[in-house]
């Protein structure tokens, strides 16, 4: 990432390739203020075995693009949400390479960084099938709680609202309904 400033969200990429199980390093290395590291990372990485590269930046975010320059690695870009521009601009540097020097980018802030992980993790399972049945269980287990809650309603804490979960007369008098016309409500 270029800055620790970055790291509230691309903490979450790591996370999600911590529960995956697959290994990372996670380091501030920025496009602006260390240029030379910056060279110096991109062009190693495959030497030291690295397979895939996360970057995450904001604002002017030249880093997806300045490492995808240096390394024939696939290079995945989470454009950071700025303060002044909420992300747009690193997006839009991120997302904009001119042809012939690819990033692969995410979408903005937290559910970019998320996706960067299971990205990653979908292009090392072409060659780590232990990765590809990680992402499979992490997909079931994704659809399973989302079919396991399917109303909202049911989990929210109505005592704030002064409510309780006993039927309101609204609610009877839909059961009642229901009961009437037995077999056309879902
Ligand atoms: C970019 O500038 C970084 O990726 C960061 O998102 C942004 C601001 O950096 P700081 O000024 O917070 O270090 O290079």
């Amino acid at each position: 990432m270029g800055s620790s400033s970055d790291w509230e969200t691309m903490e979450h990429a790591a996370k999600t390739l911590q529960e995956l199980g697959v290994p990372h390093e996670t380091r501030v290395v920025s496009a602006h203020r260390t240029p030379d590291l910056l060279f110096e990372y991109a062009e190693t990485a495959e030497k030291r075995g690295i397979e895939v590269i996360i970057a995450g930046a904001g604002g002017a975010a030249h880093l997806p693009g300045m490492t995808s320059s240096k390394t024939v690695l696939p290079v995945l870009g989470v454009p950071v949400e700025s303060k002044t521009l909420k992300g747009l601009d690193s997006l839009l540097s991120i997302a904009q390479m001119p042809g012939g020097v690819p990033v692969g980018t995410l979408a903005i802030g937290k559910a970019g960084a998320i996706n960067s992980a299971l990205l990653a993790a979908a292009i090392l399972g072409a060659k780590h099938p232990e990765i590809r049945e990680a992402l499979r269980k992490f997909r079931a287990a994704q659809t399973e709680r989302v079919l396991a809650n399917p109303d909202p309603a049911a989990s929210a804490d109505l005592t704030k609202f002064g409510l309780t979960s006993e039927p309101g007369p609204v609610e009877t008098a839909l059961g009642a309904t229901s009961r009437s016309s037995k077999g056309k409500r879902a």
